[in-house]
């Protein structure tokens, strides 16, 4: 049997941070060093995501080529990873000629058995430049927030999701001219017609793989509101292009061949790549992907489909492992406002990559989102890693050291209490062991700080320090020492197990713990072995420092200042049920109206931007969440005194027969609450309700509130009245502002 690990191939233009690190490559690195370490015959394959528009518009904005962005920052990553301890058996790119062959490969096969199909797209065209423009090649006026620099798929400044034709005044990126829309033909690959083949793999497949209820909950979604034909080129220079008549100027889109790159990755690292991905059997190869929950679709849905669809015989993910989300002292991690740690702070911030290792891994956002703070990272090093692993392994082999000249003692004299504390420590290396067979990344570390929190215990119970002090029975003293030389070696094969169990999870202290012991690493398979009597240890050294309170406040004011920015978080707002008792249209704005809401105090003025998506008579009478802390503005003349919750996305269409079916369209959506009374809050389920302070409006954009399968979460928390949990009826995923 194989094992064939894969971590999520990181997007190529920017720095990863913390969030992105626990998300997949360190929890993939873990599981191929308990792999290896269990002599599973494996590789762990991870490289760069490189091209797309991000990458193009990074270029463009830098005066350089995409190729060079891409070296610069895959020269970045490699280095955080490689600081880190990531053991990638190749950290690879997907900007390879095999990668390019294997994508049209793979296309030219699904190609050949139909699953593509051709259709006719309206999009704007650069007259200029002879150039259809990507989403992002777009600039011009948010028609939310009028900012001018909004893009065409997002506005930077108030976040919301945007559509090129939303623009006011569209601009192209390239030539700053006005572009023009023109009818241009895009290829699709047909999800519909290898849906029923898709659908027996995910029975089988979720079940045998032990796909998290999460994971499989999401393919299910997917599956059961139809999947819909998807758009696989784009207008770009840089890609993998398309090895088709009249498609000389199209790419394929990142998200069709950055899967791919899985391959074609390994078709770098060995000539026999085809023995790990073609032709074998789910007994003869195991492929397990790390990833992050927003990546569950591509790997768990779209990624199989387009394998299955070549109808060749692709190895197909067996176990797929997904993290929730880690967030930042309360708030998002974001590359874009700069909050938060990132790889390159993380390797300056002069603590060692073990201790980093550690707090992420021991609070992997394995079934819920977990938080970093500062002060539960300075706490959890001092009194976990140093107090208490630290300890056991330091005061063991000091007090080998000073008492028995560092070498191993006999065990001869072991009591029977001391073979049931081995017994019961070596059940738990075997409920350790069964954690990390299930990817049980998290209740591992646990476990093992337990077996060592056991193990201090021991040292404390049987004080062998008393023993080996000569007293005033000299003829008890030779018999004390028999039995401090039994809980002594217990306790040296106790720190040789935990140098075992660690060394997937603390690389870099397996190692030292190693070097101490003066023994070569040994393997899993080796935990439970007594050492060799006589043998002599090395010179004991502690392992971690302590870090100072004064140490972690520089760290943390450097952070802080960085961004320049405070974090606000769902507690700050201030959201209240309200009803809509009149709208009008905006005297000098066709998008916006003018509405009444009747809330628990009284009768506010609001302007919200739903004038095209909405009739005046649709909203009247209908209660509505509203952001009631927010500090007044004017709209385009008009007073608003708060903000009405509205999610976008895209609209999930039901599956139609023919043509345009299964097309998703963007659209807006209020979210209605017709079972709660006006005046109650909108919370976050099971948390309680605090004074506010009014914000302002880029403050509020600092909490994302979004649509996860039709709910309004907030951090993955459901957001609620006393009467409901809020949801909206036409949108799956999007933002809600
Ligand atoms: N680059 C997205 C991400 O980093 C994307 C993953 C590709 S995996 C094939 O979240
Ligand atoms: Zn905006």
């Amino acid at each position: 049997m194989k094992i064939l690990i894969t971590s999520a191939l990181p997007y190529v233009n920017n720095v990863p941070h913390l969030g992105n690190i626990i998300g997949c490559v360190l929890s993939a690195d873990v599981f191929a060093r308990y792999c290896r370490s269990r002599g599973y015959d494996c590789i762990y394959v991870g490289g760069t995501d490189e091209y797309g528009t991000a990458t193009e518009i990074k270029a463009l904005e830098e005066g350089v080529t995409p190729k060079e962005i891409c070296d610069k920052y895959y020269a970045i990553h490699k280095g955080i990873y490689d600081w880190l301890g990531i053991s990638f058996d190749i950290f690879g790119r997907t900007s390879t000629e095999k990668h390019t062959k294997l994508t049209q490969e793979i296309f030219l096969a699904l190609h050949r058995n139909g699953h593509i199909v051709e259709d006719e797209v309206e999009q704007l065209y650069d007259e200029k430049a002879g150039m259809f423009l990507a989403d992002r090649y777009i600039e011009g006026e948010c028609p939310h927030c009028s900012y001018l620099g909004a893009r065409g798929d997002q506005c930077d400044k108030c976040g919301k999701l945007l559509h090129p034709g939303e623009l006011i005044n569209p601009l192209s990126k390239v030539t700053k001219t006005k572009p023009v829309a023109r009818k241009t033909k895009h290829l699709f690959i047909n999800l519909p017609g290898i849906e029923a083949e898709l659908e027996k793999w995910v029975d089988s497949a979720s079940v045998k793989g032990e796909w998290s209820e999460n994971t499989t909950k999401i393919a299910r979604s997917w599956l059961r509101e139809g999947l819909k034909k998807r758009c696989i080129t784009r207008d770009l220079k840089w890609g993998v292009p398309v090895p088709l008549a009249g498609y000389e100027s199209k790419v394929f889109y990142v998200w069709f061949e950055a899967p791919i790159g899985y391959i074609s990755i390994t078709a770098n690292l060995t000539e026999a790549w085809k023995e790990w991905w073609l032709g074998a059997t789910d007994l003869d190869v195991r492929l397990y992907n790390f990833i992050g929950k927003d990546n569950v679709p591509f790997h768990a849905v779209i990624f199989p489909s387009t394998l299955m669809g070549t109808k060749q015989p692709w190895t197909l993910v067996h176990h797929i492992s997904t993290t929730e989300f880690l967030n930042y002292e309360g708030g998002k991690f974001s590359k874009s406002r700069n909050t938060g740690v990132f790889g390159d702070d993380a390797l300056n911030s002069g603590i060692a990559p073990d201790v980093w290792r550690y707090y992420l891994l021991s609070n992997r956002p394995e079934s819920a989102d977990t938080d970093f703070t500062w002060g539960d990272f300075s706490d959890k090093s001092n009194s976990e890693l140093l107090a208490n692993l630290g300890n056991l392994v330091n005061r063991t082999l000091v007090f080998m050291k000073n008492n028995f000249g560092g070498a191993v003692p006999d065990a001869d004299a072991m009591n029977d209490a001391d073979k049931a504390f081995l017994a019961q420590q070596d059940a738990l290396v075997r409920e350790i062991t069964s954690d990390l067979e299930k990817v049980k990344i998290r209740d591992g570390i646990h476990r093992i700080m337990s077996l060592s929190k056991h193990a201090n215990k021991y040292f404390q119970d049987n004080k062998p320090w008393e023993l080996v002090r000569a007293t005033d029975k000299p003829e008890l003293d030779a018999g004390n020492r028999t039995r401090a030389a039994a809980v002594m070696s217990v306790l040296v094969r106790q720190v040789r197990d935990l140098a075992i169990l660690v060394e997937p999870y603390l690389p870099f202290t397996g190692a030292e713990i190693f070097r101490q012991l003066n023994l070569p690493q040994a393997k899993w398979g080796d935990t439970g072995k007594p050492l060799p009597v006589g043998h002599k240890l090395g010179e004991p050294k502690a392992l971690f420092r302590k870090i100072e309170p004064k140490e972690i406040d520089a760290l943390k004011a450097k952070f802080a200042g960085k961004g320049g920015e405070q974090t606000f978080t769902f507690a700050d707002l201030d959201l209240e049920v309200g009803e809509i008792q009149s709208v009008e249209k905006h005297p000098d704005a066709e998008k916006l109206f003018v509405e009444k809401v009747r809330l628990g105090d009284g009768i506010r003025q609001i302007v919200s931007g739903l004038a095209g998506h909405y009739l005046e008579e649709e909203l009247v009478g209908k209660k509505v969440v509203i952001v009631k802390n927010l500090a007044p503005a004017k709209l385009r003349g008009v007073e608003s005194a708060g903000m009405l919750l509205a999610a976008e996305g895209r609209e999930h269409v039901p599956q139609k027969v023919g043509k345009g079916a299964g097309l998703e369209q963007d659209a807006v959506e209020v979210v209605f609450c017709p079972q709660s009374q006006v005046g109650q809050k909108v919370l976050r389920k099971g948390e309680k309700s605090g004074p506010k302070k009014t914000i302002t409006f880029k403050e509020f954009g600092k909490v994302k509130i979004e649509i996860k399968d039709f709910a309004v979460v907030c951090d993955g928390k459901p957001l609620a009245t006393i009467g409901e949990e809020l949801r909206v009826k036409n949108i799956r995923e999007g933002v809600v502002g």
